[in-house]
């Protein structure tokens, strides 16, 4: 059977989302786009034949047309209508980040376990694409096959070009670019990050007054290995995603051209280069990714299973973030507060350092 896909936010995944159910994604059916900009959502509905909008998220949710929703709307309205996508047994493609706090996403996981325990299946997967991209996918597949002995380092890297929105501030740099690279060092490592320190260089004078970018984190995760991160969202270029494991016999970098010496700059006509072109967004450079992430989503949802980050995987980043926040402001390493994950309980030893 053919899933049908209503889309709630018509920003920029919304849209771009939109364009890849309705083109390129099979046994899917678009049929419904939701957003409270209800003249953004009809003129994105009327490039498709047979996809309706409305104002109303929780209208598309709950609707008999929709099977299944993807969310693309902004991380502070996910709780509410992700917990409608579970009251109403519907499959969920949650954009990242899960929430904006770690009891709001443990509320989901909880509510999705109770799915779990009823119907076997849980219901949500996170938008963590980096996942789905072929390249960290086989980074992930040299580190655990342990030909390289253990992972103890990774060093990333993440350029944004500029951010379009005026209220891109310092925390959500933290919240909605360093939580992909939090989700990178679990699926890398496939252990949790223990704790986060965020170190601020002075700032670019490019940045909005008073933000800090780029950002320095550093996160230990629960083996002791560290992780480095450079996030800097108006580094004027292009999209530079990459990432280098060190293990005990060697080291992979993937997201770097191969082709001899590296530099970025802006050329003459404004459009980054390195002897080739720097992608200019995470449409671009993600495009893959996302495709084949959402593809699975769709064959997931058909065959009743569930594939891709979890609802658990939404929750401990939204803790590092959290905890990445406190250290934002006050510059000091951070423990990070997480859960039992099999009783979800409070871990006594999780709240002391
Ligand atoms: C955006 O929300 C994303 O998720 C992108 O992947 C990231 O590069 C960007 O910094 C965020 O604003």
């Amino acid at each position: 059977a053919v899933v049908r896909v209503g889309v709630v936010g018509v920003g920029i995944m919304g849209a771009d989302h939109v364009e890849r159910l309705a083109g390129r994604i099979a046994h899917a059916e678009l049929v419904a786009v939701a957003d409270p900009d209800e003249v953004r959502a009809k003129e994105l509905a009327s490039h498709h034949d047979g996809v309706r909008s409305t104002g109303d998220a929780l209208e598309l949710i709950t609707s008999d047309d929709v099977d299944a929703v993807v969310l693309a709307s902004p991380g502070f309205v996910h709780e509410e209508q992700v917990l409608a996508c579970l009251a109403a047994g519907k499959p969920v493609l949650c954009e990242k980040p899960l929430t904006m706090d770690s009891e709001s996403s443990l509320r989901i996981v909880r509510a999705d376990r109770e799915v779990e325990a009823a119907t076997g299946r849980p219901l949500v997967q996170v938008g963590f694409m980096r996942r789905f991209d072929p390249e960290y996918a086989r980074l992930r597949s040299v580190l655990a096959g342990g030909s390289l002995g253990r992972t103890l380092l990774l060093h990333n890297v993440h350029r944004n070009a500029s951010v379009p929105n005026p209220d891109f501030r310092s925390e959500m740099i933290v919240r909605d670019s360093l939580v992909h690279e939090v989700d990178v060092a679990r699926f890398l490592f496939g252990e949790e990050v223990v704790s986060v320190q965020v170190l601020s260089p002075a700032p670019t004078s490019l940045a909005a007054a008073g933000v800090i970018d780029p950002q320095v984190a550093l996160f230990t995760m629960a083996g002791g290995g560290i992780v480095t991160n450079e996030v800097f969202v108006n580094s004027q270029v292009g999209y530079e995603v990459r990432c280098e494991a060190v293990a005990e016999r060697g080291s992979v970098v993937i997201g770097r051209p191969s082709s001899g010496a590296y530099s970025t700059a802006l050329a003459m006509d404004g459009v980054g280069q390195w002897g080739g072109t720097v992608p200019a967004d995470y449409r671009e450079r993600f495009a893959t990714a996302y495709d084949l992430e959402v593809q699975a989503w769709v064959d997931s949802v058909r065959a009743g299973t569930s594939v891709g980050p979890t609802a658990w995987d939404g929750y401990a980043a939204t803790a590092v973030s959290t905890a990445g926040m406190a250290s934002l402001a006050s510059g000091e390493r951070v423990p990070v507060d997480l859960v039992d994950p099999l009783t979800l309980s409070q871990n006594a030893s999780s709240t002391k350092e």
